[in-house]
């Protein structure tokens, strides 16, 4: 009898790892209200292992030892292939003193995952597009330390700059629509290191990320308990760069000195990474470089870092379309 290979071809694959269909089955028809009284009534939903939204986070947040991750940045800088690759390392091995010690969110993580994996046996890896809308949707993640016998779990979820310009109307709005970010231990700025190692569109790479965050953070979507993290991913593309452009390390410099200028209002220090999760050559720079230290990072007591809370409007030197949104807002927000 002959038997045919399945053949997945891209269009399938965008379907599978959709994030829609995770959010509307999730969401379909059933509110956390109508959820909690079904839940009283003794019917229980099975665990799907899909993605969670963030009610759903709540049995693992309000019982045990768990750090809240949420990865900023515009769309294809990175942020799905650092939350699968750190999957994926634990699935070949222990990371440091860590263990696998389960997900509730395999299904999410495999269906992104999946992708990374076929691809990445062809020269250049690639990770398909998290759909908007899909922000509150989120990964776990849970370990084992073999030294502390200690369990911790980790909630991951990734935002972009299209997100928030999508969702937004009023600072009220941007208020309630991302108020769950106030619930992060920690923000991952992740800068795109591709775009970084492009003279002509590192700047606009760092800009962009700077209003992001000042957005952030003029609208008070954070606490005490908030730390800031900068990543530089695709690290593999700088080192090769560096080589013909030295002038790309000058920039990096100038980046951290320049978020730290201005952001220094709010916090008094930021913590920066470069990963490099899914290298073009693996032969070169293993994959996850630089991930092991950022996961070390969560699992580390840190002091908090926020100063102060500010809505003040400001002078502002650059006009690019986030400011002019952010301006709106503020004047929304003013009445
Ligand atoms: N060279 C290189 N490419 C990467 C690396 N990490 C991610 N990429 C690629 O960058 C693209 C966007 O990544 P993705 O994680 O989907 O970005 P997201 O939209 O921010 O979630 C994909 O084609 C990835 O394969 C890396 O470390 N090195
Ligand atoms: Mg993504």
């Amino acid at each position: 009898m002959d038997i045919k290979p399945t053949v997945e071809n891209d269009e399938n694959i965008n379907k599978l790892i959709n994030d829609d269909i995770e959010t509307d089955i999730s969401d379909r028809d059933i509110t956390d209200e109508e959820l909690s009284n079904s839940e009283k009534k003794g019917i229980r939903r099975l665990p799907s292992g899909r993605a969670l939204t963030l009610g759903e986070t709540y049995e693992i947040t309000a019982s045990e030892n768990t750090k809240i991750i949420i990865l900023i940045g515009p769309s294809a800088c990175g942020k799905t292939t650092i939350e699968t690759t750190l999957y994926q390392m634990f699935q070949n091995d222990v990371v440091g003193d860590y263990y696998f010690a389960g997900s509730k969110t395999l299904q999410g993580y495999e269906q992104r995952s999946y992708y990374t994996r076929t691809k990445s046996k062809q020269n250049i890896s690639t990770t398909p597009r998290t759909s908007r809308g899909s922000q509150e949707t989120f990964l776990h993640l849970k370990l084992w330390n073999c030294k502390t016998d200690k369990y911790i779990n980790f909630l991951f979820a990734d935002l972009s700059g299209e997100d928030f310009e999508n969702h937004i109307a009023s600072i009220e709005s941007m208020k309630k629509d991302f108020n769950f970010i106030k619930s992060a231990d920690y923000i991952i700025a992740v800068l795109d290191g591709k775009l970084l190692a492009d003279k002509r569109r590192r700047n606009g790479a760092f800009e962009e990320m700077a209003q992001l965050l000042r957005t952030i953070f003029d609208a008070g979507l954070y606490t005490a308990h908030t730390n800031l993290q900068v990543v530089t991913s695709k690290y593999d593309i700088i080192k090769e760069i560096l080589l013909k452009d030295p002038s790309v390390e000058t920039f990096t410099t100038r980046v951290k000195v320049e978020l730290e200028q201005r952001l220094k209002s709010y916090i008094n220090e930021i913590n920066f990474y470069n990963v490099a999760a899914m290298p073009n050559d693996n032969t070169i720079f293993e994959v996850g470089h630089g991930i092991k230290e950022l996961m070390d990072s969560w699992s580390t007591p840190q002091n908090s870092i926020v100063l102060s809370f500010k809505n003040n409007k400001r002078e502002r030197k650059v006009k690019s379309e986030f400011d002019k949104l952010y301006e709106k807002l503020l004047g929304d927000s003013n009445g």
